[in-house]
């Protein structure tokens, strides 16, 4: 059911949608499907559990900050269920799923449990017998739409900081894999969050997600996903309300690997930067630049670790790869490997169906990439590795730079100055030297150029989900 209000709801239209276990193709359950009336219902009571003098505006910053450290406790609590509906609907590996996606979950929110009470406007000492100061307050109806390859993790990232700064939600969760974040709903009310100041409604993106960009009575949305959907969001916002947008979209970020790196680590950092989860991720290393010295090894030793790379049942412990997550993106990625092979890359494993049911795709390295085919430039988001030759930094910082996106950058390299000249002209949001996809819940996280605006995780994530108000007095006399 849709989570309104702090109960559960059909869709007023009654219509529901099939979520499906992707590593069998079987349907799991049906779920609610949201439009734009359901919306509608969710964002009066996001707006109603907003109202000045309600009890959540009305509630203690550190009262805030320890529900969202509850909501974090039954989550602990809960993790092995969690994990396993996660590894049902997504069909990422329960083991990567128990230990990976749910212990970030809980440290995003207690992260920004502790925020709550320590966000703070300043005294600024304007001219004038006055007294100014700002308030950080929140900025409304949040508006927050997250994808599907990590679902508990991006609604941790959406909550922490929109529910920690005092705002309310109405989320759209992917029609994928909408199982985990009802089961958090239920945990929202269990800890004794006010009705209304979450709100979570399944739904499809043209129609439930389109509804929220353009609503005018939400005050904020928050994306992220493809590229192309960002785009779409954008312009809802500018012809309907202006809501504040932030951004958080594609990738295809360039892995660089010196020829001083330490090659073992380089391979096995590479691997895991393109094939973790599945190579559902926006800040995958897509482009992996080798220097030519080392070239033919990394893609050698490249191909035997893609080769061992095991693909199968994702509740088996020693499964490293699950199916992708439904037929649609199966499809998409199987038809990137056609167009990889007819512009001429060489594929030197992989390149086809994984298991007869299911959306298994065997793990698949393209050598010899030149940056302009299709498979160097587009997103693929699945477990297929593009590998390219380069010969001098400034040949290759020029072409890691050659893309519409800047998410994430990797350099593998033993020389601090030659890492430093790449972190610094590299134009990516996030850059990683000698390791890969290390997150915290301290540091931000977001892209340049097409990958997206606005920073999430961090005392930076706090900012957009942050009006700041100037409050100026006349005093009778100032004194400094
Ligand atoms: C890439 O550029 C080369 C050289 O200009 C050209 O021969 C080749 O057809 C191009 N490939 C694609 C996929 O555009
Ligand atoms: C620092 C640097 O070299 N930046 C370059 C990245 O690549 C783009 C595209 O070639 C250049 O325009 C930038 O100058």
């Amino acid at each position: 059911d849709l989570f309104i209000n702090n109960e559960w709801h059909d869709a007023i239209s009654g219509k529901t949608f099939p979520t499906v276990n992707p590593a069998t193709g079987e349907v799991i359950c049906q779920v609610a499907e949201a439009d734009v009336a359901d919306v509608d219902k969710a964002v009066k009571a996001a707006r109603d559990a907003f109202r000045f003098g309600s009890p959540w505006r009305r509630m203690d910053a550190s009262d805030r900050g320890l529900l969202l450290s509850r909501l974090a406790d039954a989550i602990e609590r809960d993790a092995a269920y969690l994990a396993e509906l996660e590894t049902l609907d997504n069909g990422k590996p329960y083991a990567v799923a128990f230990s990976v996606d749910v212990p970030m979950v809980i440290k995003c929110l207690r992260y920004y449990a502790g925020w709550a009470d320590k966000w703070e406007g300043k005294t600024i000492p304007i001219d004038g017998d006055y007294f100014c100061y700002t308030r950080h307050e929140p900025v409304g109806v949040c508006g927050q739409i997250i994808p599907w390859n990590f679902p508990l993790l991006m609604q941790a990232w959406k909550l922490g900081p929109a529910l920690a700064t005092g705002n309310t939600v109405v989320m759209k969760v992917a029609e994928q894999t909408p199982l985990t974040a009802l089961y958090v709903a239920s945990l929202i009310k269990e800890v004794g969050f006010p009705d209304g100041v979450v709100n979570i409604v399944p739904g499809m993106g043209p129609t439930a997600g389109a509804a929220i960009a353009k609503h005018m009575d939400v005050d904020k949305v928050a994306f992220t996903g493809s590229t192309e959907v960002g785009h779409l969001i954008q312009q809802a916002s500018g012809s309907s309300n202006l809501k504040r947008v932030t951004l958080e979209l594609g990738g295809k970020s360039p892995n660089i690997i010196l020829s001083d790196a330490s090659l073992e680590d380089a391979v096995e950092q590479s691997h895991f930067a393109l094939f973790f989860n599945q190579g559902q991720c926006c800040c995958a290393g897509s482009r992996t630049y080798v220097q030519a010295d080392v070239y033919d090894e990394f893609v050698e030793r490249s191909v035997e670790r893609a080769r061992r790379r095991v693909v199968g049942n994702p509740f088996d412990l020693k499964t490293e790869q699950g199916p992708q997550v439904d037929q649609e993106q199966f499809n998409k990625i199987l038809g990137y490997i056609s167009v990889g092979k007819r512009e001429g890359a060489k594929l030197m494993c992989g390149g086809g169906v994984a298991a007869d049911r299911g959306y298994f795709i065997q793990p698949t390295v393209f050598g010899d990439v030149q940056d302009n085919m299709t498979i160097a430039r587009e997103e693929i988001f699945g477990p297929v590795m593009q590998i390219l030759k380069f010969k001098t930094l400034e040949e290759v910082i020029t072409r890691a730079n050659d893309t519409k996106y800047g998410l994430a950058a990797a350099v593998f390299t033993k020389d601090i100055d030659k890492a430093n000249y790449l972190s610094n002209g590299l134009r990516a949001g996030t850059v990683w030297i000698n390791c890969y996809d290390v997150f915290g819940a301290q540091a931000p996280f977001g892209g340049y150029k097409a990958s997206g605006n606005g920073r999430e995780l961090g005392e930076y994530g706090l900012e957009s989900y942050t009006e700041v108000k100037t409050v100026t007095i006349k005093v009778p006399q100032k004194n400094s």
